[in-house]
């Protein structure tokens, strides 16, 4: 699916702002036919965002099932006679799109694109109007997962991931225009040959048209150019892509019908660069690379999950800031604005689905939920495998053309100890290489499957391993923490693989102090990284670290989380804890 853009044969507009919002909390709406009229009781509400904290009332905060969404848009005039597209770059979890009453499309997942053909149901110069319903609610089968259940005080929504599960529309809405004639893809493969960049393209188009591809280097000079719907362009004295340095061209992808007219055309920017795993190497472009950086999240007060560019420019210089390269979109994915923005500078990107919390082991503790076993016929079963793998096809067919993502992370922290776990694995590694031969796969480990238990990293090209010794194991006590985190990972090293920790971290209360560092204080972070990056710099088949996490973040309630998840370097309103310093150390030699 291509992303909406303006260009000399597309239009788009901007559908965001204020829209009107209702709950549903019966479930009435679909029934009672809200989309053909004005929704009742409602209030309104700003797309993009999540909706829970907008409104002050914990009700709306905690809600889960059908809220309804609704604009009326007009068409542009000049539109007439052109195919018509309403486009959603993310709506949580699920939803179903009316334009008019007239149901055009619904999508399951909450973090990838869907659009709708909407040209039979809308008229030039005439406004439209656009209903939404989007659910909320986890089940064994969405992902991320969830359970609801029923309690003394009424049904409860639970789940087993350690982020708030916040809802909405969380990205722009598009309607655009084309010609009948359109690209509807287009994907990219790059490599090296010496000094010289080739560039592999597929283009898939509707009706007979033949297609073009001119390539122009970021001066604005051609450098190559190629007809066909596939085919190799070749740049003599390529300039890679590489980390810190997000050069691209722009392969510009035409539709020329029988008269030579330009019907349709696209812009696709291009990073040349390859990615390898040799033994416990991990290269781009050949060169061994070395990951530092953070899991992040998307999560700001206010809006929850919504995209916000002010936010995203200064997460990025604050990565800049502290010397990080890369981070991981822990725990679904993110934005489409963010990868482009990580391909313009060079940012390194570890992309990951939505499936977090598919480990029932972790369901005690701070989630609640228990007495659930993961993968059975009643819970984590084979249609809910067949809704992850729809999640990896709709996350790699949106992100393969992006030259910052170097690695597919299939799933964060699920068990992976167990029979059941290879089972349902096995298929999604050769589903995500078949729909990707070109970068390495692999899922992150958790600390209930360490070295010698995990069944699932066999199939994984690196082992990405999140370990909190010093935190959730041994807290307090950094020389013991120390002993037992060597231990485990000199066993991982015997796999030949290279291993990046995607996750270490402790909780840290900003402005808390303790001379004898003490855990939940600045220091003790701090001392816990230390002892962190004496291990990892001990052991050459650790080929990044990547601290959990960027910032603090909001989460479900538990008597763990003071005011959320603190384990952030940055508060959430982004501003350093004390280890922010020392990671800037470590990282920018220079600063
Ligand atoms: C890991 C999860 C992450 C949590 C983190 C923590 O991958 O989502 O937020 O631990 O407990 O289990 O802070």
């Amino acid at each position: 699916m291509l992303r909406p853009q303006d260009n000399a044969t597309r239009e788009r507009k901007r559908l965001d702002g204020l829209w009107t919002f209702a709950l549903d909390p019966d479930g009435a709406g679909r029934a009672g036919r809200w989309f053909a009229g004005r929704l009742p009781r409602a209030r309104e509400m700003a797309v993009p965002a999540s909706f829970n904290d907008i409104p002050t009332d914990p009700v709306v905060r905690e809600y889960f099932g059908d809220v309804w969404y609704q604009t009326t848009v007009r068409v542009p005039q000049g539109w007439a006679g052109r195919r018509i597209v309403l486009h959603f770059e993310s709506a949580t979890h699920r939803a179903t799109v009316w334009a008019r009453d007239v149901e055009v499309v619904s999508h399951e997942g909450g973090y990838t694109p869907f659009a709708a053909d909407i040209t039979d149901h809308v008229t030039a110069g005439e406004p439209v109007r656009i209903t939404v319903v989007v659910n909320n609610t986890l089940s064994f089968q969405s992902i991320p997962p969830g359970i609801v259940e029923d309690t003394p005080a009424g049904k409860r929504q639970r789940y087993w991931h350690d982020f708030f599960n916040y809802a909405g529309i969380h990205r722009p809405v598009w309607l655009y225009a084309t010609a009948s004639q359109h690209l509807t893809d287009i994907s990219i493969v790059t490599g090296l040959d010496g000094g010289a960049g080739t560039i592999q393209y597929q283009i898939e188009s509707s009706g007979e048209a033949v297609t073009r591809v001119l390539l122009h280097d970021a001066a604005g000079r051609q450098v190559a150019a190629g007809a066909g719907a596939s085919g190799t362009l070749r740049i003599d004295d390529v300039h890679r892509w590489a980390p810190g340095d997000g050069y691209l061209y722009d392969l510009e992808v035409q539709l020329v019908d029988d008269g030579g007219t330009v019907v349709d055309s696209y812009h696709h920017s291009v990073g040349v660069r390859t990615v390898e795993v040799t033994g416990s190497r991990f290269l781009i472009n050949g060169e061994p690379f070395y990951f530092t950086g953070f899991g992040k999240h998307e999560d700001l007060a206010v809006i929850g999950k919504g995209h916000n560019d002010a936010f995203m420019v200064h997460d990025f210089e604050l990565l800049e800031w502290i010397g990080a390269n890369s981070f991981r979109t822990s725990h679904y994915p993110y934005s489409e604005d963010v990868l482009d923005y990580a391909d313009r500078h060079g940012i390194v990107v570890i992309d990951e689905t939505a499936a977090v919390g598919l480990n029932m082991g972790l369901g005690g503790g701070i989630f609640g939920a228990q007495g659930y076993v993961t993968f059975s016929p009643e819970t984590i079963n084979d249609a809910s495998r067949e809704v992850h793998a729809q999640a990896i096809r709709e996350l790699v067919t949106r992100d393969r053309n992006h030259p910052s993502v170097v690695l597919w992370s299939i799933a964060n922290e699920p068990e992976s100890d167990s029979e059941a776990a290879e089972a349902y694995f096995r298929p999604l590694f050769e589903l995500t290489r078949r729909l990707d031969p070109s970068r390495p796969v692999g899922f992150v480990n958790v600390m209930l499957a360490p070295y010698g238990e995990c069944r699932v990293s066999q199939f994984a090209d690196v082992l990405m391993l999140n370990r909190y010794y010093g935190w959730y194991v041994d807290p307090g006590d950094l020389p013991l923490a120390e002993q037992k985190w060597e231990a485990e990972l000199r066993g991982w090293a015997t796999e030949n693989k290279p291993i990046i920790i995607t996750e270490y971290g402790a909780d840290t209360y900003p402005g808390l102090h303790s001379v004898a560092g003490q855990p939940w204080s600045e220091e003790y972070q701090v001392e816990y990284l230390d002892m962190n990056h004496r291990v990892f710099d001990r052991i050459d088949a650790v080929v990044g670290e990547q601290v959990w996490n960027f910032a603090d973040f909001a989460t479900i309630s538990g008597v763990m989380r003071v005011g959320g998840n603190r384990k952030g370097v940055f508060t959430r309103d982004r501003q350093p804890k004390a280890a922010a310093h020392a990671l800037r150390r470590r990282w920018r030699k220079d600063a």
